[in-house]
């Protein structure tokens, strides 16, 4: 078949990889997907037909739809997750390996004719700005028109990407991805084909990645956690720079400073409420850069400038509500948005757990039950997800728009923790910095597939995406410190918005209030503000966190900060235990810095 037949490449090597797979793969037809506007309605429809899409009801949710993946397919699969480098080393203990010429052997007769009844979609995109200094472009071939849909609200796609990665005959990091059911001549299709065998393959010498089975989130958008975050971070360690799991947050201060944070919490854990944050101290403002993922490189004057790389938020959707995230609520309003796995009300729009306090009558859950608050069991999947375009967020700071990025003046590092960490904690320097980002940990969410609730350590927010060794990661880390002058470096906070009381409730009401932790950051970078030294780092008195206007006295402030050294005697073993897995490729500052928080502990 004719890979030209509806577009086609003056870029020879793309062509012919376009070829391959098409001949490897047989679609009934290949489409090279351009962006337009009467492209994407043309896709929408196919959707809609396919039931794969609902329309939502124009006057609430223009240009909207409503999709319900399999019941088995519902989240990033780490378990199905490789890195394939060429040593095994080189992909550490933390990650799946399996040799690349073993890997290719096991896939290619799954992707063999996998496409057969199928279109099969090449979609240009570029991760981050098409006139960076080094544009990151990308192709992904995918059987899913789900996943084009998605795409064109993720990243910056179609004819502007592929006439300038033809002009400069561009390398490109080549995705592959297959939900894994061809059609047979006049099968039906169902509305949300997927494989019950997955594989979420990366080969990050080659740059390539092969996703087989799966059409949900992180696993079938390829430019998000595949190329962004692994792939990605493999070229940033080769290269010098930083490919992180982090949101980037810009504030203004009363006095006019400015400031740009980014913040590294595991999946589902707060990034995005916090990149759209809705400040609740007077004169302070909030504007928002990115949700999820953030690519750091040193400018001349020495500062680490940040960009994010995507063009949309795949969001959680339960817990955004009017009362915890209005500016997630206005952007998803304005339409043009996919919601996938939520439930339906009966006039056309979406609702999940935590959007308003009481749920509409008669709604459709996430399975396409009739669903009651009595039913037992959650409307929405814990997972659900909102897919929409940033250039939509009232709040998106006109930065976002530059090539250049934004220059970091604080990193923070937080998870969920019930107990032992505290609110907010200062690195002493970036040693402890990368120490206390080291050693991270956090109780599982339904973000993956898994138990939830388990205390993990969660290096960086990096676990599940370091596409190479986390030995070597943390390593890169500290030479990046090294090589670059300290006091220009960001300042390094941990926090935990997630600390519960005897009781079970929160120490720390989080969201919007999270301003009042912020402050203190700020004050601290701006020498404003003096602080207690303790084992993990400098920690606020309770006087300096800023409680104008708001219901909580001194004392809870305190049980909130409080940093309680039984429980970090405590949590000692435990890191000693998760470092003991890197073995040898465990840089040292890191078991120096374990060695002086105990000696610390006991003194
Ligand atoms: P990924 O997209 O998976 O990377 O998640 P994320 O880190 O962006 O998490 P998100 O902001 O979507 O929040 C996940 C869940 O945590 C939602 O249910 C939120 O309502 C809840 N959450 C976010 N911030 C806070 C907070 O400050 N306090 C509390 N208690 N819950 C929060
Ligand atoms: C995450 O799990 O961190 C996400 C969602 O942001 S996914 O794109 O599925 O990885
Ligand atoms: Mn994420």
């Amino acid at each position: 078949m004719d890979s030209t037949a509806h577009g086609g490449t003056t870029h020879t090597e793309l062509d012919a990889w376009v070829r391959e797979v098409a001949a490897l793969t047989r679609p009934d037809r290949v489409v090279w997907v351009t962006g337009s506007d009467e492209e994407s309605g043309q896709i929408n429809e196919t959707l809609v037909a396919s039931g794969t899409f609902t329309r939502l009801d124009d006057a609430t949710k223009p240009n909207s739809f409503h999709a319900a993946s399999d019941p088995e397919d519902v989240a990033r699969v780490e378990d199905r997750t490789y890195i394939c480098s060429v040593r095994e080393e080189d992909a550490g203990h933390t990650n799946n390996w399996m040799a690349p010429e073993e890997m290719k052997a096991t896939l290619t007769p799954l992707f063999d004719g996998a496409m057969a009844g199928r279109t099969m979609y090449v979609i240009p995109f570029v991760m981050g700005h098409l006139d960076a200094e080094q544009p990151m472009f990308g192709i992904e071939i995918t059987d899913s028109a789900y996943v084009v849909a998605s795409m064109r609200i993720m990243a910056r796609i179609g004819d502007p990407v592929l006439a300038r990665m033809e002009e400069l005959q561009a390398d490109y990091v080549k995705g592959l991805h297959s939900v894994g059911a061809p059609l047979a001549e006049g099968a039906q299709d169902v509305a949300w084909p997927c494989n019950t065998t997955k594989y979420i393959v990366h080969f990050p010498e080659e740059r390539a990645i092969w996703s087989y089975g799966s059409g949900y989130g992180g696993n079938a958008l390829l430019g998000k956690k595949c190329y962004a975050l692994r792939i990605a971070s493999a070229i940033a360690r080769d290269e010098g720079w930083m490919a992180e799991h982090m949101l980037i947050l810009k504030l203004t201060s009363p006095q006019g400073e400015v400031h740009y944070v980014a913040a590294a919490f595991p999946s589902a854990c707060g990034k995005t409420n916090l990149a759209m944050l809705q400040t609740t101290l007077e004169g302070w403002t909030a504007e928002t850069v990115g949700d999820d993922i953030a690519w750091m490189r040193f400018g001349e004057d020495g500062r680490l400038y940040a960009v994010n790389p995507e063009f949309g938020l795949f969001g959680v959707a339960p817990g955004t509500g009017w009362g915890t995230n209005p500016t997630a609520m206005h952007t998803v309003e304005q339409g043009n948005s996919i919601f996938t796995n939520v439930a339906r009300t009966p006039d056309g729009d979406v609702w999940w757990e935590g959007m308003t306090d009481e749920a509409p009558a008669q709604l459709t859950d996430w399975l396409g039950n009739d669903w009651t608050p009595d039913s037992g069991r959650p409307a929405a999947h814990p997972n659900s997800r909102f897919c929409t375009p940033i250039e939509q967020v009232p709040t998106l700071a006109p930065e976002y728009a530059d090539p250049r990025g934004v220059p970091i003046s604080a990193i923070l590092f937080g998870g969920r923790r019930k107990t032992t960490v505290p609110l907010v904690t200062q690195a002493r320097d970036w040693q402890q910095g990368t120490f206390l980002g080291a050693t991270l940990s956090s109780e599982t969410t339904a973000a993956a597939t898994g138990a939830v609730g388990v205390v993990r350590r969660d290096p960086m927010a990096m676990l599940p995406f370091i596409g190479y060794n986390a030995g070597d990661y943390l390593g890169h880390w500290l030479t990046l410190g090294k090589q670059h002058d300290e006091s220009k470096m960001p300042q390094i906070f941990l926090v935990n918005w997630f600390r519960r009381d005897a009781d079970g409730g929160f120490l720390w009401p989080g969201f919007g209030e999270n301003t009042r932790v912020l402050k203190w950051v700020i004050d601290r970078i701006e020498g404003r503000v003096s602080a207690t030294e303790t084992p993990i780092g400098f920690q606020p008195d309770p006087a300096d966190i800023d409680t104008t206007g708001l219901d909580m006295d001194e004392e809870q402030v305190a049980a909130a900060l409080a940093f309680d050294a039984e429980e970090w005697r405590a949590e000692v073993p435990m890191i000693q235990e998760w470092f003991a897995k890197f073995g040898d490729s465990l840089p040292a500052q890191l078991s120096d810095e374990l060695d002086t928080l105990s000696q610390r502990l006991d003194a």
